[in-house]
């Protein structure tokens, strides 16, 4: 067992959200002491009851069998040797960086301070948070970094819905300010992961990676984006031309266009680096015309829709319009960001009626299912390729008189549809 050489067993985790609570149960598995905080009530209960909150199979599977003890407590720090704060690190409405969960989180250890404990930041955060943030809230109450406590930086790399990587066996990186705090957070980790644990030069190297790493798959996702818009002009298929780059053995690697760009991390992760940049003197031009690209989708998606009309001489203005999806990505019910929102907002401001279906969000659907909602439309959008969308046969499109069809995720047989006399239109192609 890893963990012997560990010197700490109590572990605190703030947060109990996709990315605390597979660690959670994970520390637990691996025969740490685990103390679960957070604010919801509603989320302690059911986690008290062994049900899980989210919809993760390996939570469904091993929170009922693991010793956990879930609370709203704060003082529950006290007893613990190592903290790890897992709370959200969202934009506000002007894409501003929103530190005051990861503030909030680091306030609580600090009243509720223990005498060399190791706190982990696993929240994505911008480089120099550590530094310029947390590092002083301790200073503030006289406590001092690498005597009195130790801070390291381990960015949290979950990927929800994934059935191959989660929490036991994906690799992490890991910066301290001293030798001793990254020797206690690469022993800790070494402990409950069975995968690669880097140490980093620094807890600044630390900070930059995890925005490095989702502004690299943003500018990629908005690359395809501009191609799918060019193509779309020039009759080009685009998702052929990318499938037919990927034969390319070394040095291409493919990413797709779509409605929008939602969830947590991709859409957001890019202004914690833009921001923190510009107060370094950097403007990051590249970053942000790929935000620009990518927050561009939703509306390009409509434009699509409303050229298609037009097309048959229909408006959009009074036309039944059905949006299959919520979800910012398939399979999980996650709204964060999601451009399913923005689609629907741009639909509903062009005068069209809206049914929406989504399995994940019954209370958000106006129907019950694909059927009801094929039969109170005229036109379909797609805006997140579920499995369920994505076995959708033509032919009931065709029975309930569906004109168009716009596929947001670029993931349903453009042939078989145009078969059944459907209008295609996908996301360049
Ligand atoms: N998207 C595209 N085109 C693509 C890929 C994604 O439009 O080629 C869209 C998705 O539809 C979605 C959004 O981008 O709306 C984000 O998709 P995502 O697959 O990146 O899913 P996330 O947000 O769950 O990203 C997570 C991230 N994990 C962490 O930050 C720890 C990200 O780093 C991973 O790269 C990503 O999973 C992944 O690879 O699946």
């Amino acid at each position: 067992m890893k963990k012997n050489n560990v010197s700490t067993n109590r572990v605190c985790i703030i947060g109990l959200g996709y990315v605390g609570l597979p660690l959670a149960v994970q520390s637990a598995l691996k025969g740490f002491e685990v103390f679960g905080l957070d604010m919801d009530k509603e989320k302690i209960k059911k986690i008290q009851a062994g049900k899980s909150p989210i919809e993760e199979e390996f939570l469904h599977k091993n929170l009922p069998i693991v010793k956990l003890t879930a609370t709203t407590d704060e003082k529950i720090i006290k007893q613990s040797d190592i903290v790890l704060v897992c709370v959200p690190t969202p934009v506000d409405k002007l894409f501003f960086p929103d530190l005051s969960p990861v503030r909030g989180a680091v306030a609580s250890i600090v009243r509720n301070f223990k005498k060399g404990q190791l706190i982990v930041i696993e929240s994505t955060i911008n480089p120099g948070v550590c530094e310029e943030i947390v590092e002083p809230m301790f200073a503030e109450a006289g406590f001092k970094v690498g005597k009195d406590y130790f801070l390291a930086h381990c960015p949290e790399r979950i990927n929800p819905g994934d059935p191959k990587w989660n929490v036991t066996n994906i690799p992490r990186v890991v910066g301290s300010f001293d030798k001793q705090g990254l020797d206690k957070a690469l022993n800790f980790y070494r402990a409950i992961i069975d995968a690669e644990i880097f140490p980093m030069k620094s807890i600044r190297e630390a900070e930059a990676v995890k925005v490095v790493e989702n502004s690299f798959r943003d500018i990629n996702i908005a690359f395809v984006n501009e191609l799918a818009k060019s193509f779309d002009k020039m009759g080009i298929d685009v998702k052929d031309v990318i499938t037919g780059a990927s034969t390319k053995p070394f040095s291409f690697m493919a990413h797709w266009p779509s409605c929008g760009v939602g969830g947590h991390c991709i859409p957001v992760d890019p202004y914690y680096l833009i921001e923190r940049a510009k107060l370094s003197g950097f403007d990051h031009e590249f970053l942000k015309i790929a935000r620009k690209i990518n927050n561009s989708m939703p509306l390009y998606t409509v434009e699509l829709l409303h050229e298609e009309l037009n097309k048959i001489k229909k408006p959009l203005n009074g036309t039944k319009i059905g949006i299959l999806g919520l979800s910012y990505k398939a399979n999980v019910d996650d709204l964060r960001e999601t451009p399913a929102l923005k689609v629907i907002e741009e639909i509903k401001k062009h005068g069209a009626k809206v049914e929406i279906f989504d399995p994940y969000f019954p209370k958000m659907s106006t129907v019950k299912n694909i059927e009801e909602l094929l039969k109170k439309s005229e036109a379909v959008v797609l805006v997140t390729d579920h499995k369920a969308f994505k076995e959708i046969d033509p032919k009931l499109l065709k029975k309930h008189k569906i004109k168009i069809i716009i596929d947001g995720k670029n993931c349903l047989d453009k042939i078989t549809f145009e078969k059944q006399g459907v209008i295609y239109k996908g996301i360049g192609r």
